[in-house]
């Protein structure tokens, strides 16, 4: 009997742990509550703009709508049907349009989104900490809008980050010109922007693919990309990464940003992850030279520190004058994988024309030294020519010196 209370008395004892555990697990609830207040709404604009977001929502499903919010604009009602229900979508330019898109022509498109540049102004008006602008360019309603929705939104200071993809070359040098002309205009009004070449789906698969699905690998790409930022700005991590760090990268005027998700099998093939982080198959440049870098290494809670310096090494060797902020999430999950999550931004653009034009004068000067070689080889050349005559002259001269009749002996011999 007294065993038997005993043991009561044990299952009673263990128990209170129990409640313990309860307790915190209630904590990082409430952590989450406190730092990651941050919102973030995802606008995609026209056909492909609505798709990116689409695919970035499929693989956002467990944030709330109060963390993320995802919005596909168009003027084309069909378009906006289909899209998944977590997106709310925005139609506009309807009196223009009477629903049913811009028809490939960019200033309709343009002229929808002046047609209600008010309800537009709304759709920015709800404060939140970042608005990411996604637009598919070589359209009507994408290539027209956006340069509309984005010049609204920065007369308010909003936080801003424009995401654009460039139609394909086959589809013509005229759209690419407008497309190109369109984010010439668009940069004076974000903090950040990326352009993604829809060129580049042809690295991304060597098998033969039907259009459509050719489209959906970049998107699956850009929004996998995406996916990683913005779980870093919600993840808590060992250092870290939060919502005043990723501002400080984005914050500014007309940066080119570099966004890129790498990730790797065991720690031995770190040279291969940071290979894979450098190059982003859908974008035309890397992190080189960056002014402002963040980074994010996520892994079971067993990576060494070696591997996180490796890393950290290879990247700021890279950009040697970057501010670099860099945190570290455990995640218990990920039994011997690294996943690196990288976010660089800077004036790369003009920095990579300055580079490209010392490099051409460096080769000019190069160049030039050959010629300068070549002259004064000549001359060495034309110099020892005539030494070589000199001398020749001199044993002619010679010879003629030696009396006539030794002259014909030696040359009888
Ligand atoms: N990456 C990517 N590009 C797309 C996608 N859909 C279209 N595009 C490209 O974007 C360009 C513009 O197409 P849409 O986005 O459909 O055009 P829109 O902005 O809706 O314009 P209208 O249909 O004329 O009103 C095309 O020329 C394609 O190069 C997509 O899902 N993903
Ligand atoms: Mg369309």
């Amino acid at each position: 009997m007294k065993k038997k209370i005993k043991e009561k008395k044990k299952v009673i004892k263990k128990e209170k742990p129990k409640k313990k555990v309860v307790l915190k697990k209630e904590k990082p609830q409430n952590e989450d509550a406190l730092v990651k207040k941050v919102k973030i709404k995802v606008i995609g604009i026209g056909g492909g703009g609505g798709n990116i977001v689409s695919e970035l929502s499929k693989k956002l499903k467990d944030f709330s709508s109060q963390k993320i919010e995802f919005v596909a604009a168009n003027t084309d009602n069909q378009a906006l049907g289909v899209l998944s229900k977590n997106i709310k979508t925005f139609s506009f330019g309807q009196k223009l349009t009477r629903g049913l898109g811009a028809g490939r022509d960019f200033s309709v498109g343009e002229k929808a989104a002046k047609e209600d540049v008010e309800k537009i102004k709304n759709l920015f008006s709800d404060n939140k900490d970042l608005y990411i602008i996604v637009s598919s360019l070589g359209g009507g309603t994408g290539t027209g809008a956006t340069p509309v929705f984005l010049k609204t939104a920065s007369q308010t200071n909003l936080m801003t980050l424009g995401i654009f993809t460039l139609p394909f070359s086959f589809e013509g040098k005229k759209k690419m010109d407008i497309a190109l002309n369109s984010i010439s205009e668009m940069k004076e009004h974000l903090n950040a922007y990326m352009v993604l070449p829809n060129e580049k789906i042809f690295g991304l698969t060597k098998e033969e693919v039907s259009f459509t699905d050719s489209l959906n690998l970049l998107n699956n790409y850009l929004a996998s990309c995406l996916e990683g930022l913005l779980r870093t700005t919600y993840s808590p991590g060992i250092i870290n990464i939060d919502w005043a760090d990723i501002k400080t990268i984005i914050e500014g005027k007309k940066n080119r940003a570099y966004l890129n998700v790498a990730r790797n099998k065991g720690e031995q093939n770190l040279e291969e992850l940071i290979k894979k982080l450098i190059k982003n198959p859908i974008l035309d440049y890397n992190f080189e030279n960056a002014d402002n870098i963040m980074f994010n290494v996520e892994g079971s809670k067993d990576m060494s520190l070696q591997s996180l310096s490796l890393i950290s090494e290879k990247i700021s060797e890279m950009s040697p004058n970057a501010r670099i902020i860099f945190g570290l999430t455990n995640n218990p999950k990920m039994k011997n994988e690294i996943k690196v999550t990288i976010l660089s931004t800077g004036s790369s653009e003009k920095k990579e024309k300055a580079i490209k034009n010392k490099k051409k004068k460096r080769e000019e000067k190069k160049e030039e030294v050959k010629e300068e070689e070549k002259i004064r080889r000549t001359a060495i050349e034309a110099k020892e020519a005539q030494k070589k005559e000199a001398e020749k002259e001199e044993e002619d001269e010679k010879i003629f010196e030696i009396p006539t009749f030794l002259r014909k002996q030696k040359k009888i011999k």
